[in-house]
């Protein structure tokens, strides 16, 4: 007996069974959901979905035990092992249909709750390409493009070009897009940039950063991008190269929860 997962389960277990009640949902409806799911599995979208309903809640249920700066999603395509930059200067690959793309710079600054530099602190970075695809998931690309793994130097701060991402159309075609569409919602999420922040006695924080003005900012399909969020970047420009200011706050690891799961 696992306490936590009996709670979870049957808090989960309980609210279900109320709407169902209160819905009248039929036999009809229960197979259709049954179906639902198996689409999912087979479709390989759980992530997905989880992502969908699910991550954004989750990321302000990990924020509210703690002070550094807001989390996000990390999303379906994360990937380790992708090019070394250096802490500043350097650039990520970008296609060379993108060549002529919009120029982005991230100036970053990583510190902890009392203001303090943090060093040393192993940053990835990872965006779509001009035309919404991530390098190394999506057809037709190899997967160095647009990602890039940077350390802080001893200030603590780091930078990296690249060009600026667009909006990303999550699959359409598949179940999630269809129960999107279902319960009158689009499929889209606002351009966005992921970080994943790893520093050894600090909590590992998993980010976006989103461009203010920019189509779906307060109406990401992820429900991760409301109006006036912390992680939507002003429009700064450097000339005609769009720069992305922004400070990570990371607070001390977190404790684990008093009754945690096995
Ligand atoms: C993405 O690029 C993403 O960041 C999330 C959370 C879900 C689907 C696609
Ligand atoms: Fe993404």
């Amino acid at each position: 007996m696992n306490p936590r997962i009996a709670t979870l389960t049957n808090r989960i277990v309980d609210a279900v069974r109320e709407i169902i009640l209160e819905e009248g949902v039929t036999f009809e409806e229960y197979r259709k959901s049954t179906q639902f799911f198996l689409d999912v599995a087979e479709k390989g979208e759980i992530p997905l979905f989880q992502d969908v309903f699910f991550n954004a809640t989750i990321a302000q249920s990990e924020d509210a035990r703690r002070q550094g700066s807001a989390s996000d999603m990390e999303g379906p395509y994360f990937l380790d092992g992708v090019p070394d930059l250096p802490s500043h200067g350097g650039s990520m690959k970008v296609l060379p249909e993108d060549a002529d793309a919009e120029r982005m710079r991230i100036v970053a600054a990583v510190k902890d709750v009392d203001g303090n530099p943090v060093s040393g602190a192993k940053v990835y970075v990872w965006h779509s390409t001009a035309d919404g695809r991530y390098s190394g998931i999506h057809d037709g690309i190899t997967r160095d493009f647009n990602r890039g793994c940077v350390f802080t130097d001893d200030k603590g701060t780091f930078s990296v070009d690249s060009i600026v991402p667009v909006p990303y159309e999550i699959p359409k075609d598949g179940p999630s897009g269809w129960l999107l569409n279902e319960i009158g919602r689009h499929t889209w999420r606002p351009a966005h940039i992921h970080f994943k922040i790893e520093k050894e006695g600090l909590f590992g924080l998993t980010t976006q950063a989103y461009f203010q003005g920019g189509d779906y900012v307060g109406d990401d399909c992820c429900d991760s991008c409301p109006a006036g969020s912390e992680l939507i970047m002003p429009a700064k420009y450097d000339g005609d190269v769009r720069v992305v200011e922004i400070t990570f706050v990371l607070d001390e690891a977190l404790a684990p929860l008093a009754v945690a799961a096995e």
